[in-house]
């Protein structure tokens, strides 16, 4: 456990060096001390203050799906897709939950958004949030690593300013889970409100909780929120907005990728082995300056990598 006995005035600055230790120490599975974690959130609120609600990013980018927590499959995405800043990535959001390093996960791509803001997008999946984090296990996790919820609250407040769409090269509209039946264009999202806890219904929530669907039309969600959207509603979206494709994350695919609704919709996910017994592949997908598409499998780091003590299943797996 953490000490978090010693409550300190916090006088750290961001600063190149300090952010470069901090990359050190979490490229190593170390997780940061709170103090740390409230001057590397400070500073990268003040970077997703200033972004859009959809990021403009420029091709070439690497998307990728969901983390979930599961640290060395990170290092494993990064050694297979290119380290930073060579390679500009952008994330489909769920970094926190299910897996064992969710502060670990999260504390690094934040450090890197600080130190190269420009090379990687972060945006905003159902699992940053404060009612999903609390149930799914990155609340546990704090609790176990900090033996309080000061880091929990810390980073959940994070979640609130984090961007909830990209839009690549004008083409490729990005969100984590889909689209909503009160949005029909960007501008509709551009005027959300979106420094908050992800409310329970309407667009902010439906774009982080929908899926695509093989029914048509707009149907109620098994999830308990967001929408199932069929093939013609996706078509209509990406004609309205002058679109070639839909990518989000969202759902477990066994090749970590999977084009639907007539490739108007991609799925990307990057959780190779999802929850340590899904058996799936996952995948990163590389858009280049000509925007065609390049798919990258992986399959999980060796798990031999795991303390014993993080073997163990924990009851939000069952
Ligand atoms: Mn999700």
């Amino acid at each position: 456990m953490i000490n978090t006995n010693v409550k300190m005035i916090t006088t750290k600055k961001c600063d190149r060096r300090t952010i470069d230790a901090y990359i050190g120490q979490l490229q190593e599975c170390k997780p940061l001390p709170e103090e740390d974690i409230k001057v590397l959130c400070d500073k990268a609120k003040e970077i997703f203050t200033k972004e859009d609600n959809i990021v403009n990013v420029p091709a070439p980018v690497t998307i990728c799906g969901d983390i979930h927590g599961q640290f060395y499959d990170l290092l494993e995405l990064f050694k297979i897709g290119g380290e930073l800043p060579d390679t500009n990535y952008l994330f489909l959001g769920d970094y926190v939950d299910r897996g064992y390093y969710s502060i670990e996960v999260f504390c690094l791509l934040v450090s890197y958004k600080v130190k190269y803001p420009e090379r990687i997008t972060l945006i905003r999946g159902n699992h940053e949030c404060r009612a999903t984090s609390q149930t799914y296990g990155f609340y546990d996790e704090c609790m176990r690593k900090y033996g309080s919820p000061n880091v929990w609250r810390i980073v959940t407040d994070l979640f609130d300013y984090m961007p909830t769409n990209a839009l690549v090269d004008d083409s490729i509209f990005c969100t984590h889970g889909g689209l909503s039946p009160t949005i029909d264009t960007l501008d509709q999202i551009k005027l959300i409100d979106r420094i908050q806890e992800t409310p329970h219904e309407g667009g902010m929530c439906d774009l982080m909780w929908s899926d695509p669907s093989e029914s048509p039309g707009w149907r109620i969600s098994n999830r308990g929120a967001g929408y199932l959207f069929g093939q013609e509603i996706s078509e209509q979206f990406n004609y309205a907005n002058n679109l070639k494709l839909i990518a989000r994350a969202h759902q477990m695919v066994m090749s970590g990728y999977t084009f639907t609704h007539e490739k108007n919709v991609l799925t990307i996910f990057s959780a190779p082995n999802y929850t340590f017994r899904c058996g799936n592949e996952a995948a990163i997908m590389e858009v280049d300056e000509f925007h065609k598409y390049n798919f990258t499998q992986f399959e999980a780091a060796p798990s031999q990598q795991l303390p014993d003590e993080d073997k163990r299943i924990p009851d939000y797996f069952l």
